[in-house]
């Protein structure tokens, strides 16, 4: 019978080792089986893994074993859309995990993937942990024009604006956001940080960025050191002032 095989077919995912447990999730976040992405993270945070270590070892993997295939010509959109469909159910199950540091308020951050990028993944990452460490984030979805950073920035007077790119076709972009801030006399206003596949440091530089950001992790450490040098310049300005 069909419905047997299906069965004898499935795995249980909770009777395997960690090592072939994690192996598993990247081979059912490749398939794009969200339900059993979601079971092995729940089965691994169970078992004592740390948020963190499941984002990194069993789903920011997974995808990176994707992205091969897909550069290669192995997998294609609908698949991959499937895959990132799983990823982000694993990641849900990670977010209020990541988010519940209880850490006292940072400062506040706006971020948006730029203009004609509609790739996510790594921008909620970056939110999710910024979120984690205690900072405010207003996270401004994909595919936004400078018209749309302009309006969040002024709506809602963040310290740090972050931009993300996965396409050397629209990472750009960012140079025009800046500049745009340039023109409008307000660049200074704010910490800018970008991040990206593409991305290093000297595209950083060359497009006016305060740094770039390797990794959600990195993001966050990038971000306090800015804001605690943001915090000691006011209060030496406070001091001074009287
Ligand atoms: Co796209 N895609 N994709 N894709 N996709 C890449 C980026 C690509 C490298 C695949 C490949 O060829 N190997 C390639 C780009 C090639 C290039 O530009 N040189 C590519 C392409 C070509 C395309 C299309 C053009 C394909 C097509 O239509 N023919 C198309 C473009 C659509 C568009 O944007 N206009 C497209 C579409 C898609 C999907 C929709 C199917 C899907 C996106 C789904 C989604 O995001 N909701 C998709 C995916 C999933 C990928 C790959 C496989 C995975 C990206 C990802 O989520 N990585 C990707 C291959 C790859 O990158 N290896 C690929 C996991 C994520 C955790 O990492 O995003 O790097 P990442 O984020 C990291 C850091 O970069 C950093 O921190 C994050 C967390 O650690 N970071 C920041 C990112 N943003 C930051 C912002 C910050 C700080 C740090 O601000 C402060």
């Amino acid at each position: 019978m069909a419905g047997e095989d299906e069965f004898e077919d499935e795995i249980d995912l909770s009777a395997l080792d960690n090592a072939d447990l994690v192996k598993q999730m990247h081979d059912d976040l490749y398939d794009g089986l969200e339900d059993e992405v979601v079971e092995g993270t729940q089965i691994l945070l169970d078992r004592g893994w740390a948020p963190y270590k499941v984002l990194t070892e069993a789903l920011v993997e997974g995808m990176r074993i994707v992205g091969i295939d897909f550069r290669d010509g192995i997998l294609f959109v609908p698949e991959v859309l499937m895959c990132a469909r799983a990823m982000k159910a694993g990641m849900s199950i990670l977010k209020p995990l990541l988010a519940e540091s209880g850490a006292p308020q940072m400062g506040k951050m706006v971020i948006g993937t730029v203009k004609g990028d509609i790739h996510d993944i790594g921008k909620n990452l970056v939110a999710m942990m910024m979120e984690g460490a205690g900072f405010e984030v207003i996270d401004i979805g994909i595919n936004n024009p400078v018209e749309d950073y302009l309006s969040a920035l002024e709506e809602h007077q963040p310290d740090i604006l972050g931009m993300s790119a996965l396409l050397t076709t629209t990472m750009p972009y960012m140079k025009v956001v800046i500049d745009t801030l340039k023109e409008k006399g307000i660049r200074n206003d704010y910490i800018i940080l970008v991040g990206g596949a593409p991305l290093n440091e000297e595209f950083a530089d060359a497009v006016g960025a305060d740094a770039y950001c390797r990794d959600a992790a990195v993001s966050v450490e990038i971000a306090k050191s800015f804001m605690a040098k943001r915090q000691g310049s006011l209060a030496a300005v406070m001091a001074q002032a009287g």
